[in-house]
């Protein structure tokens, strides 16, 4: 009897794994490191795992106060995709979001928590450099050196329209 209703679940479960498998195509995260809700010293990377291979990945490390971490782009081979962290993580707690494309073209999401204890590092410290907000600030001081030139040629201008005025100036004294 016991038998015969083991048997009866499997197939079930087989007939439900079976009719489950094109919808489960999209994959999803198997593991990560730090492991979700784990409490750990400060990576220098996060690894996720997935059940299958996945492509364009994007993973945003953050703390508590929003402050983004991750350093460069995400990196995905085969099925893991590694991200850099810029720094060293202050204690406190680190949301991880990732997305990434699974094989069968849907995009996959989710977020998971871990903490870092034992840092050195403290809140104060400067952002990472390579966090993806810094190209705009780049694109800015070439900008600001823009400025400068055209500040400097606005000044000598003006020193040239002073000279002029004081040469027409001092001549017309003499005359
Ligand atoms: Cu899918």
């Amino acid at each position: 009897m016991m038998r015969r209703l083991a048997a009866g679940a499997l197939a079930v479960g087989t007939a439900l794994a079976l009719t489950a498998a094109p919808a489960s195509a999209h994959t999803s995260l198997t593991s990560a490191s730090p492991a979700k809700d784990a409490a750990v010293a400060a990576p220098s990377q996060i690894v996720l795992t997935y059940a299958d291979p996945v492509r364009l990945p994007r993973v945003v490390v953050m703390d508590a106060s929003k402050k983004q971490y991750q350093s460069g782009p995400a990196k995905a081979v085969d099925n893991k995709v590694t991200q850099a962290v810029g720094g060293a993580l202050p204690n406190g707690e680190y949301t991880v979001g990732w997305r990434v494309v699974s094989s069968d073209g849907h995009p996959v999401e989710g977020t998971y928590t871990f903490t870092v204890k034992g840092s050195s590092a403290t809140a104060q410290d400067p952002a990472p450099a390579s966090s993806p907000a810094a190209a705009p600030a780049a694109g800015k001081s070439s900008g600001s050196s823009g400025w400068l030139w055209i500040g400097l040629i606005v000044l000598v201008i003006a020193l040239a329209a002073g000279a002029v005025a004081w040469l027409r100036r001092s001549s017309a004294a003499k005359g």
